[in-house]
């Protein structure tokens, strides 16, 4: 495996960084989780522009034109000579002292690009749909951390992981601090209800996949509504489902020990995953 780290490309074993790095210190800094299918890399632009964006809010100058961060994604995919990957873009603060005053951070902001696999969930449960919970932390307020930054700070989707993992399910969804539904750990969610596509407005990050099934819905005359959704409303659905560049599309049929509807996966969910495989094994920026 070739890593890129800051220009170069090592192998997983060199692929080290400062342990004065603020991204390691303080989770100071952004990432982007990207797929590859087919040599075609899906909505590379999309991610690029919620990294800068990301990155901007963090007033963390990436060392790099977009163009050539574009270029170098590409770069460590063809380095590595895989067909389909999951590629993690990462930039951090960069290396600085042990106090986190990130003026102390002198050198340039680091930038790692990592090309693998990933499988988020057992592949049986994209066939029969998964049970899944809400647990107790809830997603950040917008005004602590802003849940559209995509930044390296995880630690309250991690809590709520481990809260799931806890009670011996795969997956957590989290409320706002409001008490509305917000978002899974690393994934959207969405619900079907009367034949309307109905997922959260505020309070998750602006998922590329979620932006694709929004597309979807659409092409496919049903209609769509960003709002704010309760338990209850998930609880009973006609269809849940979540998205995510990892996760992909994957059907819920339990929450909360609730069936949604029969607790099969829903039909207009098993259409959307049927084109998602189609679009993403022929849209993309080729390698
Ligand atoms: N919400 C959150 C909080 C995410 O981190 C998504 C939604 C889906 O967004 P995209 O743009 O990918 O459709 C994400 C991204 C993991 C993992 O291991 C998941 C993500 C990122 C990193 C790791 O579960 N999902």
């Amino acid at each position: 495996m070739k890593i890129y780290l800051n220009g170069t490309y090592v192998s997983k074993e060199d692929a080290k960084i400062s342990v004065f790095d603020h991204g390691f210190l303080y989770g100071d800094g952004a990432f982007e989780g990207i797929r590859s299918y087919n040599r075609r890399v899906f909505r590379l632009q999309a991610h690029m522009d919620r990294l800068y964006e990301t990155a901007h809010t963090l007033m963390i100058e990436i060392p790099m034109t977009k163009e050539q961060m574009i270029q170098a994604v590409v770069d460590t995919l063809n380095q590595n000579n895989l067909d389909d990957a999951y590629i993690r873009v990462i930039v951090t603060r960069g290396v600085g002292d042990l106090g986190l005053d990130p003026r102390k951070c002198h050198g340039k902001p680091g930038v790692i690009i990592i090309a693998d696999k990933i499988t988020l969930y057992p592949e049986e449960l994209y066939r029969n749909g998964m049970a899944i919970m809400t647990v107790p932390t809830v997603r950040n307020h917008s005004e602590a951390l802003n849940p559209q930054l995509k930044s390296l700070n995880y630690l309250n989707n991690i809590l709520a992981k481990i809260e799931a993992n806890n009670a011996g399910f795969n997956e957590a969804i989290m409320m706002d601090t409001q008490g509305y539904v917000a978002e899974c750990t690393g994934d959207n969610i969405f619900i079907i209800k009367n034949g309307v596509l109905l997922t959260p407005l505020t309070g998750r990050l602006k998922g590329i996949t979620r932006d694709m099934v929004l597309e979807l819905a659409e092409s496919n005359d049903v209609k769509t509504r960003e709002t704010f959704l309760t338990r209850h409303e998930i609880y009973n659905a006609d269809e849940c489902f979540l998205s995510g560049t990892a996760a992909e599309i994957i059907p819920v049929v339990k929450v909360d020990g609730r069936l949604i509807a029969d607790g099969k996966p829903g039909r207009f969910t098993q259409k959307l995953i049927q084109q998602f495989k189609k679009v993403t094994a022929s849209d993309g920026v080729p390698y």
